[in-house]
């Protein structure tokens, strides 16, 4: 009787210091997951500060005029046919007929089957020749019948888009964009400038946004067209600059086209850091005006 009331004794003894031990390495535990908590907490507190006080600055913003875009239409579906070439600009009924001007149509109403429009352009595609009816939009590339379909609204032009085209726009506009990190910001990679320009151009949602960098095909440098190396040419992506840096953005506007009396939105976004917003007012069209809205 007593050897059994010793032998639970010893089993309660083992079962309290067993529940000790465990409490003790799990508290262990927990203080030091609160402080590896805190610590990284204090670190992410350190890069906000540092990253979000990046931002740049716009200082101005040239209008450049068209930019070099053409596209070529054609009879047939395979690009065969006859066809015609378009710079930018609009063209519905005699210029969509004849756009070289030079008397002799080029191209037929409710006849286009297929386009090719050169890498890093936009082409929107009429059904009517005031502009009206189903409308399709493409980028660069050759495009033939199925890829018109399916870019039209309403897709497939509600049946099918052959033999309808009666007008087009051609959009490409070129804009310089001036900019100086601002006061507080510290290095700034050049790869996380990005700038984003929207508008209002019905039907379709109207925005353009590239990396500065990869603004292609006209990129960025410091104002006087050299890199942070010294040397002629445009920044690349591991590049950074430092307060007191001018910079210049050469971009190309797809969907956006400036129109007198109409206002953009221009966004200048930083990875990871500040973003900045401004409206371009466009008062007067003429190649050189600074459209930097100054409230
Ligand atoms: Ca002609
Ligand atoms: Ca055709
Ligand atoms: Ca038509």
């Amino acid at each position: 009787m007593s050897d059994d009331s010793a032998s639970i004794g010893i089993g309660a003894m083992i079962v309290f210091i067993a529940l000790i031990l465990v409490a003790a390495v799990a508290s262990t535990i927990i203080i030091k997951s609160v402080e590896d908590l805190q610590q990284k907490g204090e670190d992410t507190t350190t890069d906000t500060r540092s990253s979000l006080s990046n931002k740049m600055i716009v200082t101005s913003v040239y209008l450049q005029g068209d930019s070099d875009c053409e596209a070529q239409l054609f009879q047939h579906t395979g690009f065969g046919g006859w066809s015609a070439t378009y710079p930018v600009g609009t063209y519905g009924g005699g210029n969509f007929l004849d756009p070289d001007g030079d008397g002799n149509p080029d191209a037929v109403t409710n006849d286009a089957t297929s386009i090719i429009i050169d890498a890093g352009c936009e082409v929107i595609l009429y059904d009517g020749a005031d502009f009206s009816g189903w409308s399709a939009m493409l980028g660069g590339g050759n495009h033939d019948l199925a890829d018109i379909n399916a870019n039209a609204r309403p897709v497939n032009c509600g049946g099918n888009c052959n033999d309808q085209i009666s007008a087009l726009k051609v959009l490409g506009y070129k804009m310089q964009i001036h900019m100086t990190p601002a006061a507080g910001s510290g290095s700034i990679n050049v790869g996380d400038i990005h700038w984003i320009i929207s508008c209002e151009s019905e039907p379709f949602a109207g925005y353009d946004t590239d990396s500065i960098v990869s603004s292609a095909p006209y990129g960025a440098s410091l104002l006087d067209g050299t890199n942070t190396a010294g040397v002629n040419g445009n920044f690349v992506d591991t590049e950074f600059i430092d307060q007191g840096m001018n910079l210049k953005a050469d971009i190309a506007l797809r969907n956006c086209y400036p129109e007198d009396g109409l206002n953009m939105k221009l966004t200048i976004a930083i990875d990871g850091g500040s973003t900045s917003y401004y409206t371009l007012a466009f008062r007067n069209l003429d190649v050189g005006t600074n459209v930097l809205f100054n409230p």
